[in-house]
């Protein structure tokens, strides 16, 4: 009946409740979090991220997901909860990546809160888009992606992505992304 698809497991069909005011997966089977302490190198005043580590590393953000097989053929998909606040002036922000592999898109959907997807090509090339609640964001193949709220309530989005895009972290922490958001006398400056 099907074409052979080697790599691709089959499963059980299912369904995930989620809160659309709180931006909640309601039954979540992995939980990730980071806290201030895992955004080391990433922001520009690294002695005003200390201080917030020394004042009890508080979460910066998680993630919500029921994990499927990471393949070709399966979509994962999560909700990610990214907390307000700023790192002296710089909003708060995930750490960002690549996908292993390069050639897999990203659909962001933005649930609730105010925030930014900066996104960046290898070659230095830099884009960003708003996220306010009911905005979808296209993060095309190649484009290491980073979320940063901007608001003051929590950034939460709905995203999915091809199972085997895998997360390359590395490349984004040795080169960075070329902007930053400010929050400076009450408005945000991109920088
Ligand atoms: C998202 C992100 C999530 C957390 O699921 O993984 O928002 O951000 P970091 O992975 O950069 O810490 C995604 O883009 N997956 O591919
Ligand atoms: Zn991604």
């Amino acid at each position: 009946m099907f074409d052979t698809l080697p790599e691709t497991s089959l499963i059980q069909p299912f369904g995930v409740q989620l809160d659309l005011v709180e931006g909640l997966m309601e039954n979540p089977t992995r939980r990730t979090e980071r806290r201030a302490s895992a955004m080391r190198g990433h922001y520009n005043d690294a002695a005003a991220l200390e201080k917030i580590i020394e004042g009890g590393d508080p979460v910066h953000y998680e993630v919500l997901e029921v994990p499927v097989p990471e393949e070709t053929g399966h979509l994962m998909f999560c909700i990610s909860r990214l907390f307000p606040g700023t790192v002296g002036d710089e909003c708060f922000m995930t750490k960002g990546h690549y996908h292993t592999r390069v050639n897999t898109g990203e659909i962001y959907l933005a649930l609730r809160g105010k925030g930014l997807m900066m996104m960046k090509t290898p070659d230095g090339e830099c884009r960003w888009e708003e996220f306010r609640p009911g905005r979808m964001v296209y993060v095309p193949p190649y484009w290491g992606h980073r979320s940063i709220n901007t608001g003051d309530e929590p950034l939460v989005s709905f995203c999915v992505y091809p199972g085997e895009a895998g997360h390359n972290y590395g490349d984004i922490e040795t080169e960075g992304f070329p902007k930053r958001a400010f929050i400076r006398d009450g408005s945000v400056i991109v920088e």
